[in-house]
């Protein structure tokens, strides 16, 4: 027996001793993954609202699904992962899911919570709520909404048809193994009195006769886009980020990132502006809320206009430009970028001439 032989012999008895070699069979994926840089699977891709709003638009057509479909949620899909058997792992990218809802007049999304976390950000339509922890939330267009790990949340809707996306960190619990999810008991839970509730009227502000920990959740449950868009505005004749324009993190009352495991921001590039190119191992996925630019993601050309999403992999180069010399553009993003600090991963690099 030669040496090889005897090597491959080794090999097939380990492997019956669920043992392994480090030497065996170095794929080219390995290859790729034991490199000084970050590797992803994860595509650039861009999601034109034409094609999203015009399938939405069909499911809800779709009067099969009446009644029966609670949540009429469409998965943006990376193209990298359409092929994968599990649809857990069919995701937008590989720690975060983003999807379409709509919610037509009279339909009700039940109640449940789960351990992963979620937002609604609304793009068309207005007059429908959400319940969160019996907090009463409206939802109107540019709005974000909070649904933390094990809030009990459910959506209703009495006035026009609905879009909104959905933000969620299901794939990352999904990798972890932890994910959980249960129905609110009877299915619709109890609005608080208007006394009683406070997140949709007092926003930031804690009234003095709550006991903090206790009364409410220590989350802003709800941004009004009003707020939002007066603090972009306030901002943007300053300098603003190279790298991003006017951006804003939406931070949860104590000051720390939106959720945990998701960073939520908005950001505003003034007519004309062209951003600095830089790169970072989180992922980003961008809905186009307002006006029409251009992305560029290592080297390659992605153009968007107002409704389309698109996502940046991790460790990608990119830059933003908003391509109308006379109409602001308005991107909001979610980020995984509160996962990388906390396991203290997290790495930036600005670009040449940066
Ligand atoms: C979910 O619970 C909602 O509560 C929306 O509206 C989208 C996508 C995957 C898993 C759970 C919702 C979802 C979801």
């Amino acid at each position: 027996m030669n040496e090889e032989q005897q090597l491959h012999e080794l090999d097939e008895k380990l492997r019956k001793l669920s043992v392994e070699g480090l030497w065996a069979q170095a794929s080219a994926a390995d290859l790729a993954t034991y490199n000084k840089d970050p590797h992803t699977s994860v595509l650039p891709h861009v999601w034109k609202w034409d094609d999203l709003y015009g399938a939405i638009k069909t499911v809800g057509e779709m009067h099969g699904l009446d009644g029966k479909a609670e949540r009429r949620v469409l998965r943006l899909i990376n193209p990298a992962y359409l092929k994968m058997e599990n649809r857990r792992q069919r995701t937008t990218t590989h720690t975060m899911l983003m999807t379409m809802q709509l919610l037509k007049p009279g339909e009700v999304a039940h109640a449940h919570r789960h351990n992963f976390a979620a937002f609604r950000f609304i793009v068309r339509g207005g007059g429908a709520y959400t319940v969160v922890e019996g907090e009463k939330l409206p939802m109107e267009e540019g709005d974000l909404i909070l649904t933390p790990s094990m809030t009990w949340h459910g959506h209703h809707n009495e006035a026009e048809p609905i879009v909104w996306l959905d933000g969620l960190d299901n794939p990352l619990l999904f990798s972890l193994q932890v994910i959980t999810w249960e129905p609110f008991p009877g299915g619709v839970q109890p609005v608080k009195k208007v006394g009683e509730t406070t997140a949709p009227r007092v926003g930031t502000a804690r009234p003095v006769w709550e006991k903090k920990s206790y009364d409410r959740p220590s989350y802003n449950l709800i941004y009004k886009w009003k707020d939002t868009y007066a603090t972009l505005k306030n901002l943007s004749d300053g300098p603003g980020s190279p790298f991003d324009g006017v951006a804003l993190e939406y931070v949860n009352p104590d000051g720390g990132h939106t959720m945990p495991t998701l960073a939520c921001g908005i950001q505003m590039l003034r007519p004309g502006e062209a951003t600095k190119t830089h790169r970072h191992n989180c992922s980003t996925i961008y809905h186009a809320f307002r006006g029409s630019g251009t992305t560029f993601i290592d080297g390659k050309r992605f153009d968007w206009n107002q409704g389309d999403c698109f996502v940046v992999p991790l460790w990608s180069w990119h830059n933003h430009q908003n391509r109308a010399n006379d109409k602001e553009a308005i991107l909001f993003s979610m980020s995984d970028q509160p996962v990388l600090e906390a396991l203290k991963l997290y790495r930036e690099e600005p670009g040449e001439g940066a």
